[in-house]
């Protein structure tokens, strides 16, 4: 019996397999170009491999990959319209990798220029071992920038203003209607909405206050500090 118990936990020590997952994209302004890793780890020797980078909006491109443990093992990385593929040309495998590391970079840019907007998700992974067997591949959730909006603007009509404000108020005291983008209610970006909000808009509007937190209230852009608040619709950055 105890035999067996040895060689039964053997079995689930030695699981075999792959798991890739999104890194965060960061996003560069200069170039209107985004990055972002392809985190891995492996319990097996990989030879090669492939996988999809799915956008969920029309606007995503995904234009290179380079670099990451492949890449400092030599492996030609290349991409199709919508496939990420390396391998080695000398059969060099990539060792096993206990800890999150970086299997390669991918680089994306947007038809309009502006910064990547929804999710991007790592579909059909194939990889295959130095026998060219395919490794069982587990991949992470998607990643979501969230959405973009102006920060202040919290009825949604473009501009901030003193209507921003008492449409705040209207929400928080009177039953009024939620903004239809929480995040950019949220002036102060301390990931709630309540009445300090609603006095930093009105220190912004007329007593020289400092604006509402990036991306503030005339360029759109992201929440850069994550929370519970919600931007399920904000329309006029799009
Ligand atoms: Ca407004
Ligand atoms: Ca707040
Ligand atoms: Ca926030």
């Amino acid at each position: 019996m105890l035999i067996f118990a040895a060689v039964s936990t053997d079995r689930l020590a030695a699981q075999p397999g792959v798991s890739i997952e999104m890194g965060s994209l960061t996003w560069d302004p200069a170039t209107g170009t985004g990055v972002f890793p392809v985190l891995f780890t492996s319990n097996e020797l990989i030879a090669g491999f492939q996988f999809d980078v799915v956008f969920d909006t029309p606007t995503g491109i995904l234009s290179d990959a380079c670099c990451g443990v492949a890449g400092s093992l030599g492996y030609d990385i290349g991409t199709g319209s919508t496939t990420v593929l390396g391998f080695s040309i000398t059969l060099t495998p990539i060792p096993p990798v206990p800890a999150a590391q970086t299997l390669v970079e991918v680089t994306i840019s947007t038809t309009n220029g502006l910064p990547y907007n929804g999710t991007i998700c790592l579909e059909n992974p194939v990889f295959a071992d130095p026998n060219a067997n395919s490794i069982v591949t587990n991949v992470g959730p998607c990643w979501d920038s969230g959405s973009i909006f102006r920060r202040g603007d919290c009825n949604g009509d473009l501009v901030f203003n003193l209507a921003d404000t008492i449409y705040q108020l209207a929400f928080l005291f009177t039953a009024g209607p939620a903004g239809p983008c929480r995040d950019a209610c949220d002036t102060n970006d301390d990931g709630s909405e309540n009445l300090g909000d609603a006095i930093y808009s009105l220190a912004a509007l007329f007593s020289g206050g400092p604006p509402p937190i990036a991306p503030g209230p005339v360029d759109c852009g992201p929440d850069d500090t994550s929370d519970a608040l919600d931007c399920e619709s904000y329309l006029n950055c799009n």
